[in-house]
């Protein structure tokens, strides 16, 4: 492919992105107007690289005709909270919402990967606007604490440095991270509840 036929199919997704960060980080305001707390900390997110998507085609045995179908994380959206307990009032929100519709949702809160990973990520159906109409595109929104996105970017760049090839001890010593990272998440839990309650 070309990079403009590539940058033509990725338009779309990039508009998704664009559209997602704004509306989700638009609720934050809401919150603070209400003069409640709100579960969002930040939102980010990105269109999937070119050599990414390559590598990810490869990786997964995707079939370039499918991509559009198979490759769900093409648009990627990341919203991180403070607290666990945070992450599934954003999931609640996310069900309500009238302009996605939810097609997968997979817990590796409750139910972290072997690696340590933890994260909720939501697949959606999102419709963008294009000068040819509606095009309807699958978007992967993740929900995350701070605990977590350091865990998994500092795990993810650790991978990129060996290929993804870690010794035994090194998986232990990820999965070691991942233990206290959850033992933190579980004692600001604790703090802000144990201050909630006594206000
Ligand atoms: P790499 O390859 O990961 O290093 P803004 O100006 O804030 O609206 P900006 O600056 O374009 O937006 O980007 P943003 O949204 O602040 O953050 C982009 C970075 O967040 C990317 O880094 C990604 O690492 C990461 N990221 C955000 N959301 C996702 C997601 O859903 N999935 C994945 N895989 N990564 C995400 P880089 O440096 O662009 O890329
Ligand atoms: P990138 O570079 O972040 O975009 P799997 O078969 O386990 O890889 P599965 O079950 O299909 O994935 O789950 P899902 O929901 O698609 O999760 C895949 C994405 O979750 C990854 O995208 C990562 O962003 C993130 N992720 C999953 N496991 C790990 C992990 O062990 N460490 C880190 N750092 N991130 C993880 P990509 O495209 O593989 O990677």
């Amino acid at each position: 492919m070309t990079q403009n036929e590539w940058d033509q199919l990725l338009q779309p997704y990039v508009q998704a992105v664009d559209e997602l960060k704004v509306k989700l980080r638009g609720m934050r305001p809401e919150f603070e107007l209400m003069g409640v707390k709100t579960p969002i900390e930040f939102v980010t997110g990105r269109v999937k690289t070119i050599p990414a998507i390559e590598e990810k085609l490869v990786r997964r045995h995707i079939d370039m005709a499918r991509l559009e179908q198979d490759m769900e994380d093409l648009a990627g959206v990341r919203i991180m909270t403070q607290f666990t307990e945070d992450i599934f009032k954003i999931v609640d929100l996310l069900r309500q919402r009238q302009d996605m519709v939810i097609l997968e949702e997979r817990d590796y809160v409750t139910n972290a990967k072997p690696s340590g990973y933890r994260s909720y990520h939501i697949v959606i159906e999102y419709p963008v606007q294009t000068i040819n109409g509606e095009k309807k595109v699958l978007a992967e929104i993740q929900v995350r604490t701070m605990q977590m996105n350091v865990w998994a970017t500092i795990e993810h760049a650790i991978n990129y440095k060996f290929d993804g090839e870690y010794t035994p001890e090194m998986t232990e010593k990820l999965q070691e991270v991942a233990a206290l990272s959850i033992r933190v998440d579980d004692l600001f839990s604790q703090l802000h509840n144990g201050i909630t309650d006594n206000q």
